[in-house]
């Protein structure tokens, strides 16, 4: 009987097992049960994402981690961000270590295709740009001399990029990689390096923020690739991946329609259908991403709409000051466009 007991048991066992994955739980009531969100954010670029000495987070990557929060647990702040350098954001995000990777992250075909993810949604538009030293007096590319030394950080789109652009245009440098944007950094302002290149956006908060002397530097007019930076989620969940999406999209629309942080009370009391489902007071938007009706609120009275997002991180009022260039409204002349929100 012992033996047959043990098999049993044994069996049991592996029924309960197999059962398992049928029953897993998805990302959204994993969170909800865990009560934060884990999001996998850059190490430090202020502006897009940076810890200052009190231990406060800020950037635009940040800020949308703190709005996927608001709209999910309905708290900008029930959300734990996980700085990861470039190496590692990917092997986080598919080994559950974070929920969602919104790190200065390049939309690419291989990546979707090739690394079990899904990117939910743009949520700055960049490409990838040259910091030169002035004394070079190189204005672009050709004028830069044969055997440049070119910093970048590795793990990249900006590494590849480089590499098939001096291909394709016959560009003579010497590559100068980088494990951390820290060492790259490092490298460029001790001499290590002639030209730094990286995503543009990145470039402006390095010489505005971190070069010692920022009249030192030159950001150079050439721009050789796109760089659409997103959020990126498992490829498993596809709940998961719309209300990433939405909550990007909210944002765009919300400016679109004049709705800020500072103006929401008021416009809850519009009679425009369109805002009062947005806002939550009429039900719509919540129950099929299962979510409360409210979370587009959630999300722009405590995080704001993407202009306020924008102009608090990267606008003409911070160290920065960026205009918003390709990620300004569609209706201005920029790239942001969300589906309607119905
Ligand atoms: N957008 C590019 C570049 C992202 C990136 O990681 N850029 C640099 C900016 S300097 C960086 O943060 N490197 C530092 C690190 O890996 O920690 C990509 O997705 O590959």
């Amino acid at each position: 009987m012992r033996p047959n007991l043990l098999i049993a048991a044994a069996m049991a066992g592996f029924a309960f097992c197999a059962a398992v994955p049928a029953m897993a739980a998805s990302t959204l009531d994993t969170v909800q049960a865990r009560g934060f969100l884990r999001c996998g954010v850059n190490t430090g670029i202020l502006g897009f994402s940076a810890i200052d000495q009190n231990g406060q987070w800020s950037g635009l990557d940040v800020d949308f981690c703190r709005a996927f929060a608001a709209a999910i647990l309905g708290d900008k702040d029930a959300v734990e961000l996980i700085p990861l350098n470039a190496k590692v954001r990917f092997m986080a995000l598919q080994e559950g270590e974070i929920d969602i990777l919104t790190r200065n992250t390049t939309v690419t075909f291989k990546r979707e295709t090739a690394l079990g993810l899904d990117f939910a949604g743009v949520t700055y538009y960049d490409g990838q740009g040259f910091l030169a030293r002035k004394t070079l007096g190189a204005k672009k590319l050709q004028d830069l001399k044969a055997g440049v030394r070119i910093c970048f950080p590795s793990f990249t789109t900006t590494e590849t990029n480089l590499a098939a652009y001096a291909k394709a245009h016959k560009l003579d440098y010497k590559p100068v990689p980088f494990n951390s944007i820290e060492e790259a950094k490092a490298g460029l302002f001790l001499g290590r390096c002639d030209v730094f290149t990286t995503d543009r956006g990145a470039l402006a908060s390095i010489r505005a923020v971190d070069a010692p002397f920022p009249d030192d530097f030159i950001i150079l007019d050439d721009v050789i690739s796109k760089e659409p930076l997103g959020a990126f989620v498992r490829d498993d969940d596809p709940q998961w991946r719309h209300i990433v999406r939405w909550v990007i999209f909210a944002t765009l629309e919300a400016e679109e329609f004049g709705l800020a942080s500072t103006n929401l009370e008021a416009a809850k009391s519009s009679s425009d259908p369109a805002v009062r489902a947005m806002l939550g007071v009429e039900p719509g938007v919540g129950q099929s991403l299962g979510l409360k009706d409210d979370w587009v609120y959630q999300v722009i009275r405590q995080v704001g709409n993407y202009g306020e997002i924008f102009a608090r991180n990267l606008g003409p009022g911070t160290q920065i000051a960026m205009s918003r260039g390709l990620n300004a409204l569609w209706r201005d002349g920029g790239l942001m466009y969300a589906p309607p929100l119905r």
